[in-house]
């Protein structure tokens, strides 16, 4: 650190300076992500209540009631009641505490295991890690979701939770999540939903007149679920959601963490983090105000248009597949086996152009999340050198 401090405009210009090589959602080039541009309202009431902290909640009891509120108006809104729990840093510290509390769940299982499909995200290997669990992994179909003959033959004695996906992190396909639930009868074993992404999706696609298998707290053997609302719900980066039943832990001081000592009196924490915003949670809770459902829809609405369009134009590039039929707002896309086998090279030259596609490898794919940030005429443009892409690579061969 340098002696004298420097003026703020010119700290500003530096940065600006600095930052110049940061992609933009705003330049449509960021195709591959699953984050957006947080909705300008969510960011006006973020920066207003930043210096909230829900470490230390009996401080700010406002914000926990707001934390709290939202939290069951978002269980309602996945078909549950009496939902509790916490926004979060994301998908992933949501997937881990799940995990966590299925563990708890379980004392006596000494070498748990959970059972997750292959399109499981990384989180729940990163706390699976944590935790000292075995994840068993159901292979997919070809159809891009487990067999559900497969996924049984995984359960065992040692099994703590199963895992259904409403939106994968490769294609946003919805897993068959009623039958994985079945699965967790007789003797019920804790089912987890990750609708990280699809969760701020599928409810307004559903309203748009699509149907979709259920996939959240409307089976009623799921316990809990992850719906993240810096994903498609426009919040601040980062916020995730964790919901969880409230008859599925009982709180009779076995779960969580009491920090005894805080200034605001004795809370437990369900969450990973200590100290953590409360701006991001207020922000949303605003935002779901300001939007109502036909905010939301329209915004789902558009982002759905976008997906057939590009897959439309996708089918009229010679050379170039679409992985799957898309569900929601996810396309995968390939080249035909005549033009290449690696997606490798189709991302590597697409990236030349400045385009940044989500590559998977282990399925040969690369993923487009169409995302508000995304217009028509960044597709228009997309397309054309996606098709210049494959001439350039036949006439490469
Ligand atoms: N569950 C699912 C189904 C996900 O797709 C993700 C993340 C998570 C959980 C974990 O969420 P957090 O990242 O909030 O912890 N899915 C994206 C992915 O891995 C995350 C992402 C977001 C990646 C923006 C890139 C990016 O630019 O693809």
């Amino acid at each position: 650190m340098q002696e004298k401090g420097i003026p703020r405009e010119k700290i500003l210009k530096m940065l600006d300076d600095r930052l110049g090589i940061d992609m933009t959602y705003s330049s449509g080039k960021i195709l591959g992500s699953m984050c957006t541009i947080p909705h300008d309202f969510a960011l006006e009431v973020n920066s207003k209540y930043s210096y909230k902290n829900l470490g230390d909640p009996g401080l700010f009891p406002g914000t926990m009631e707001i934390e709290q509120e939202l939290v069951r108006n978002l269980g309602n809104f996945f078909g549950g009641d009496k939902i509790i729990g916490n926004i979060v840093s994301g998908g992933t510290e949501a997937n881990i505490i799940a995990l966590s509390l299925a563990k708890k769940l379980k004392p006596e299982v000494l070498k748990p295991e959970i059972v997750c499909s292959a399109n499981a995200h990384m989180s729940f290997y990163k706390g699976a890690d944590l935790l000292g669990i075995k994840v068993q992994k159901v292979i997919l179909t070809e159809n891009y979701v487990p067999d559900i003959n497969e996924f049984a033959s995984k359960i065992n004695n040692n099994t703590i939770a199963l895992i259904g996906i409403a939106g994968t992190t490769s294609l946003g396909l919805v897993e068959p999540i009623t039958e994985i639930a079945k699965l967790s009868e007789p003797e019920h074993i804790f089912m987890h939903v990750d609708a990280a992404f699809g969760g701020f999706v599928l409810p307004f696609m559903e309203e748009l007149g699509y149907n979709y298998p259920k996939y959240d707290f409307r089976i009623p053997t799921v316990d809990s679920l992850t719906a993240d609302p810096h994903k498609m719900g426009l919040g601040i980066i980062p916020s995730g959601g964790f919901l969880i039943r409230e008859q599925s832990i009982n709180l009779s001081g076995k779960f969580g963490f009491s920090i005894p000592y805080l200034a605001g009196g004795d809370f437990r924490h369900l969450t990973l983090t200590g100290t953590r915003p409360g701006g991001s949670i207020i922000a949303f809770w605003a935002l779901m105000k300001h939007l109502g459902r036909e905010g939301f829809r329209n915004m789902v609405k558009e982002c759905w248009e976008n997906t057939l369009y590009l897959e439309k134009r996708i089918n009229e590039i010679d050379g170039i597949v679409n992985v799957c039929k898309p569900e929601i707002n996810i396309i995968g896309l390939r080249a035909s086996e005549n033009i290449t086998k690696s997606i490798h090279i189709i991302d590597e030259n697409l990236r030349k152009l400045g385009w940044a596609l989500g590559v998977f490898e282990n399925l040969n794919l690369a993923r487009i999340v169409l995302m508000p940030h995304i217009k028509r005429h960044h597709l228009e443009e997309f397309s054309l050198d996606l098709e210049k892409v494959v001439k350039k690579i036949r006439l490469e061969r």
